[in-house]
């Protein structure tokens, strides 16, 4: 009998209008992956990567979990959890890691290479709770990052068992962005995952984050339904300002109870914007659809005669909070944003001084 793994992809490469094997789709395989495979790769395994910590890194294959090695070459820098890599499945030598369908990263000191956060994440949940940690600012920001990454963003408020007021933070969120989904829920109750359900089928990959103590880990174990003894630790906030331990300190993939994916992320202290000139486009859609408008061209929507933004300010159908946050992430963003070159999510990175 041949190797299972093996027998899937010879299929895939060879015709390419075949469905993906049962085994491979619920990983989360798809043919943006399968597209990429030369035929002489047909004897190698992909395989997901779960962990990635500084010396070593685990994968999800089709036949469970395996320890990677990796060559003399390569460094686990080069990974993100979820990334899809091909394998020897006899050595679990680690061959080459395939595009990115999309990648979320973030550069947390401006002229510093961009930090990968997670790899083919199809929906971001983005965690606040219905207490003091709830700030638009800061969800403007996650959704930037959803959006130059590709990914779907989901607000999704927890602790709603914890306040009275929770259809406030409810329309609060809903107006940050066009068609931007909205859930509320109580982390810790099995209903959760019902109200999640929608983004976590089959194959499906869902990447949760926010900061620390809004409840990202126990909701991964409402997802995953893990029993306490393997759960991810969760830690318990400050009564006083809402702010929770940093208890999660590394990234990894779990599956969910309905078949998807889930990657757990630390609460992130710091989100400088760079490389999201996209994601701001279509977070602050309202005031790029009326620039075309504006008498000039190049309309600042600050003091310029014919300006159809302050326009829309003076008759209140604009928020000025909302421009002034625009205006704000859009110099944030163009200070850091150095000169790229390639694909949106499989960047090369040409900073100063960093020569190839
Ligand atoms: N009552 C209530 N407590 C929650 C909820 N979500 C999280 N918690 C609690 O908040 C604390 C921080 O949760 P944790 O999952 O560690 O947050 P993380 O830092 O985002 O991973 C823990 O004590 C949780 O039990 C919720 O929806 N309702
Ligand atoms: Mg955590
Ligand atoms: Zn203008």
């Amino acid at each position: 009998m041949r190797q299972p793994d093996a027998a899937a992809i010879q299929s895939v490469v060879s015709h390419s209008s075949d469905p993906i094997p049962a085994p491979l789709a619920t990983l989360g395989w798809s043919p943006f992956f399968r597209d990429q495979l030369d035929p002489e790769e047909a004897s190698l395994a992909p395989m997901r990567i779960a962990t990635v910590h500084r010396t070593r890194m685990t994968a999800e294959s089709t036949s469970g979990p395996v320890r990677l090695s990796l060559p003399a070459q390569l460094t686990t820098t080069d990974f993100a959890v979820g990334d899809w890599v091909l394998v020897d499945s006899a050595t679990h030598m680690l061959e080459r890691r395939l595009d990115r369908k999309s990648l979320l990263q973030r550069r947390t000191e401006p002229g510093r290479p961009a930090q990968p956060i997670a790899a083919n994440v199809d929906t971001l949940f983005i965690v606040t709770s219905c207490n003091d940690d709830f700030n638009p600012a800061r969800l403007e920001r996650y959704l930037a990052l959803a959006n130059e990454a590709e990914t779907t963003p989901v607000i999704v408020l927890t602790k709603v068992d914890q306040t009275d007021d929770a259809e406030r933070y409810r329309s609060e969120a809903a107006v940050l962005q066009q068609d931007l989904g909205v859930v509320m829920l109580n982390a810790k109750a099995p209903e959760a995952a019902r109200i999640l359900a929608p983004w976590c089928g089959p194959g499906q990959t869902v990447a949760l984050v926010g900061s620390s103590g809004v409840g990202k880990s126990t909701l991964l174990n409402t997802l995953s339904g893990k029993s306490s003894e393997d759960a991810q630790a969760t830690g318990p906030i400050r009564e006083s300002d809402a702010k929770g331990r940093h208890t999660t300190t590394s990234r990894s993939l779990h599956a969910i109870e309905g078949g998807g994916w889930v990657i757990d992320t630390p609460g992130m202290r710091s989100l400088h914007v760079s490389d999201v000139a996209e994601g701001l486009d279509m977070l602050f859609a309202e005031i790029v659809e009326l620039a075309p408008e504006c008498r000039f061209r190049d309309c600042t929507h600050a003091h310029e005669p014919g300006c159809a933004v302050q326009a829309a300010i003076a008759a209140g159908t604009l928020d000025p909070a909302r421009l002034d946050r625009w205006r704000k992430l859009s110099d944030e963003n163009r200070a850091n944003t150095p000169v790229q070159t390639g694909s949106r999510n499989n960047k090369v990175t040409k900073g100063p001084g960093k020569r190839r």
